[in-house]
């Protein structure tokens, strides 16, 4: 028998599922049982026939899964956003479809990204977060959109900068991808420096104009002509297929942004592209990073609930690691787009969508960068953005 060199066993304390069992005795549980009494009174203690007493009469927390009135992890729904100062995280729908340039929907794409995050525990087993814990959240609504795009886009800009200006952090529910632009706008003027852009889709979304609109093929031409977002800080990941027209890439190559491949991808892997992508998103003046995550980068297989479907795209593991390589150096806000749900099949779609924000959230909880230490709160008003 030939020699074999002897094999390193795993040893079962260091694997990271042990360490993250761990770490779970570390976090607290106060707010959870601030929340649970809570609810209990308002919902009322349950029937004598129930043994544990946690069990309200009407269902006002967590569970069950299945009932509920449906915010964003049925965290509080903020009716008066002029308290959005008192809140770290806030989650914003965009109901904003008619920038589409194929299947529209959605506009519904908030609303199921809702309904499904009722999956959803405020702890995140893996970096042992527990977001009740840590951070206040609130679910502030939908923008009012209305059938105009450019009129949409002045409403989105002003709701985004409401919540950025007040300190509060906005993860932001589309709505089609065209709400790139109205998004980093609201934001930009309230940055005291640049703001870079790391964009991941297979599209390049960078012309000018589509069928004569700026549709959702053209959010970041419009987003770094806004005098603090330089295209240079722009940075597109998983970009390719048979839908990256020609105009964009042109207007890509003439800007000088940083184009990643899927091939490139493949080439180099998620480590090696994350470390790149942070690089060039923040290289220069750059003060804020904002993340756009198109769910039609991931391949179709995974995402059918999509206004534009493309084969080729990451696998679920895979734009999961992304994204919180991406968040673990911090960003000003986050958007997922292009969820729509009447093409999807048993909410597997939208729960990647709210699965990712989330998984974003808790990244940023885990490395300090929320709740902020200090609120970055801004003088500069709620229409700020006019004219940039
Ligand atoms: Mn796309």
């Amino acid at each position: 028998m030939p020699d074999e060199p002897l094999k390193e066993p795993l040893d079962p304390k260091q694997m990271k599922g042990y360490l993250a069992a761990l770490k779970e005795e570390t976090l607290t549980e106060t707010a959870t049982m601030d929340k649970i009494a809570q609810d209990l009174e308002m919902g009322l203690p349950g029937a004598d026939s129930i043994s544990d007493p946690n069990i309200s009469t009407f269902s006002r927390g967590e569970l069950p899964h299945y009932a509920g009135i449906n915010t964003v992890m049925k965290t509080k729904y903020l009716e008066d956003v002029r308290q959005i100062g008192n809140y770290d995280v806030a989650f914003m729908g965009i109901p904003f479809d008619i920038g589409t340039t194929y299947r529209s929907g959605t506009r519904f794409g908030p609303q199921a990204m809702r309904r499904i995050s009722a999956l959803y525990t405020s702890y995140f087993y893996e970096l042992g977060v527990d977001l009740v814990e840590k951070v206040k959240i609130c679910d502030v609504g939908d923008v009012f959109t209305i059938g105009n795009i450019e009129k949409s886009f002045d409403q989105v800009s002003r709701a985004v900068s409401h919540i950025y200006a007040n300190g509060c952090f906005p993860m932001l529910m589309g709505g089609d991808h065209s709400l790139g632009y109205p998004n980093v706008r609201g934001i930009a003027p309230h940055v005291d420096g640049d703001i870079g852009i790391i964009h991941i889709d297979r599209h390049i979304d960078t012309q000018e104009k589509d069928m004569d609109e700026r549709m959702h093929t053209c959010p970041w031409f419009h987003a770094t002509n806004i005098p603090n977002a330089p295209a240079k800080n722009l940075v597109q990941v998983g970009i390719g297929g048979w839908q990256v027209p020609r105009p964009g890439v042109k207007v890509a190559r003439e800007r000088g942004s940083t184009i990643i491949s899927m091939d490139d991808v493949d080439d180099h892997g998620i480590d090696k592209v994350a470390e790149m992508a942070l690089e060039a998103a923040w290289k220069g003046n750059v003060k804020q990073v904002y993340l756009s995550f198109d769910i039609d980068s991931v391949d179709c297989g995974f995402v059918p609930g999509t206004g534009w479907p493309e084969p080729g795209g990451f696998l679920p593991r895979e734009v999961l690691k992304l994204l919180k390589l991406v968040a673990k150096e911090g960003i000003c806000a986050m958007e997922c787009v292009e969820v729509a749900p009447a093409y999807d099949t048993s909410d597997i779609t939208a729960l990647l969508g709210i699965r990712a924000m989330l998984d974003v959230l808790a990244t940023l909880v885990d490395e300090g960068h929320l709740p902020r230490q200090k609120k970055h709160t801004s003088d500069a008003g709620i229409d700020a953005w006019k004219g940039t």
